[in-house]
């Protein structure tokens, strides 16, 4: 009951569908079993780019989380790891952090739950029967079954038009998929300016490493020309946790003189991943790259001198996740989005989920997976509705208790509004630049 004394009761009479605070939670519970949710950010591919798509056991269990974890467990050194084949690999790292030491982390865990939700034995000492399993898979019924136990209904990927073998795979035809958004990421663009003026002028685009005015306008007509071949929901780029805007840098340029100006042409947000500490250790490859707290006045001034443009944005330090709440209160074409990689975490994405709502009410989107492999997304999805379950529940459990009704409808609206809405306005063609309904 409010510590607050009521001077009279206003209360109206009692909604035929007002949830006592017990109902709240399995409410809750409930909607988020239910409602299939869209996952704005993964690394997954529609089954017509080929053997890009990764999925099944091995795939799992290299994960470059895991493989960050087995050099930490093992006294198998990097170098040694990297001469293995990738079921080698996949069987060290089972025995490792699987057999010798129960597999307690979160993305360990996460493996057992994929075997579990397949029925298949988790303590097993080896992977004759999960490489069975997986082997007599058919993709596509496997990708409607991964997806339904994740409970989503699409994904959007990440396609880079300067990866060699993802380029060939879309000029060669790769058929669209409704389940797969292609997004265009820009991080080869933005960072590797000069190394890529060859191929991108071998594509017949006039582009100079001087970045002359004409070469900016070449790289926005490089921009569209992928933009009709992929049809993306967005474009993306990873910022490291140094990213200063505006800096006197191609990448500045690039950004300011084409990339913007193609997403406002094609109506479609750009993503910024900031935070990033690329190759901290680079024995360790993929799993090399570490985190740091970046200076969000990046974000204000793009958001500020962009008004036109909608930003999709993840930080990727714990330190950073307040000031953006407080910049997305500023701009409303700014989309605070997932707890991104290292904050994958419950302890970190309540607090960062928490701290949200309080600021942001529903206008954000609370998660994405960033799945490599296909069967993450089981995992990923499972444990964030674990997670965002207790935190919707208190914030309802609130609302009642400060004298407003809540019904299954309201609950139902706010998680279809974070999980799918905020990012179909925000990607819509009319798009608009706030989440408001
Ligand atoms: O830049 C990104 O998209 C990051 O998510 C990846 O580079 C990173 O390796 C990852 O998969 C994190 O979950
Ligand atoms: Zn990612």
């Amino acid at each position: 009951m409010s510590t607050f004394a009521i001077e009279k009761n206003t209360r109206t009479r009692p909604l035929a569908s007002e949830l006592s605070p017990e109902q709240i939670r399995s409410t809750v519970e409930d909607e988020l079993r239910n409602i299939p949710f869209i996952d704005v950010h993964t690394h997954l591919f529609m089954p017509s780019l080929g053997q890009l798509g990764l999925w099944g056991i091995d795939e799992l269990l290299t994960y470059h989380y895991l493989e960050a974890e087995l050099f930490r467990s093992s006294r198998v050194a990097p170098a040694e790891y990297w001469t293995l084949n990738k079921q080698q690999q996949a069987d060290l790292i089972w025995q490792t952090l699987f057999v010798d030491n129960p597999p307690v982390s979160e993305s360990t865990r996460g493996v057992v739950a994929v075997l579990n939700a397949f029925g298949l034995d988790t303590r097993t000492r080896d992977l004759k029967q999960a490489r069975e399993f997986f082997a007599q898979r058919e993709l596509a019924a496997h990708i409607r079954s991964v997806f339904k136990l994740a409970g989503i209904s699409e994904v959007a990927m990440t396609n880079d038009p300067l990866d060699p073998q993802e380029a060939e795979a879309w000029e060669a035809g790769a058929a669209p998929d409704p389940q797969f958004k292609a997004v265009i990421r820009l991080d080869r663009l933005l960072d590797k300016w000069a190394e890529y003026v060859p191929k991108i002028l071998s594509k017949g685009y006039l582009v100079d490493v001087e970045m002359s005015v004409n070469a900016l306008t070449e790289v926005r007509r490089f921009l569209h020309d992928w933009a009709q071949t992929m049809n993306p929901v967005y474009m993306a780029c990873s910022l490291e946790d140094t990213f200063q805007y505006p800096e006197d840098s191609p990448r500045a340029k690039l950004l300011t003189r084409a990339v913007l100006p193609a997403c406002r042409e094609l109506n479609i947000p750009l993503s910024l991943m900031i935070g990033v500490r690329r190759q901290v250790n680079p024995t360790i490859r993929l799993a090399g790259d570490a985190a740091g707290v970046a200076d969000l006045r990046a974000v204000e001034r793009m958001c500020s001198a962009f008004p036109d443009n909608r930003f999709l944005v993840s930080v990727l330090s714990r330190e950073n996740q307040h000031e953006l709440c407080v910049y997305a209160r500023k701009f409303a074409n700014l989309m605070p989005f997932g707890c991104w990689w290292f904050l994958n975490n419950p302890s970190i994405v309540e607090e960062i989920t928490r701290e949200r709502i309080e600021m942001l009410g529903t206008t954000f989107i609370p998660q994405h997976s960033d799945a490599r492999v296909l069967e993450q997304v089981i995992y990923k999805w499972r444990n964030t509705r674990r997670t965002m379950a207790p935190i919707f529940t208190n914030s309802y459990t609130l609302l009642v208790e400060d004298g407003r009704a809540v019904t299954r409808e309201d609950i139902c609206h706010d998680i279809k509004r974070m999980f799918r809405s905020n990012f179909e306005r925000w990607i819509a063609p009319d798009g608009v630049s706030s989440s408001r309904p």
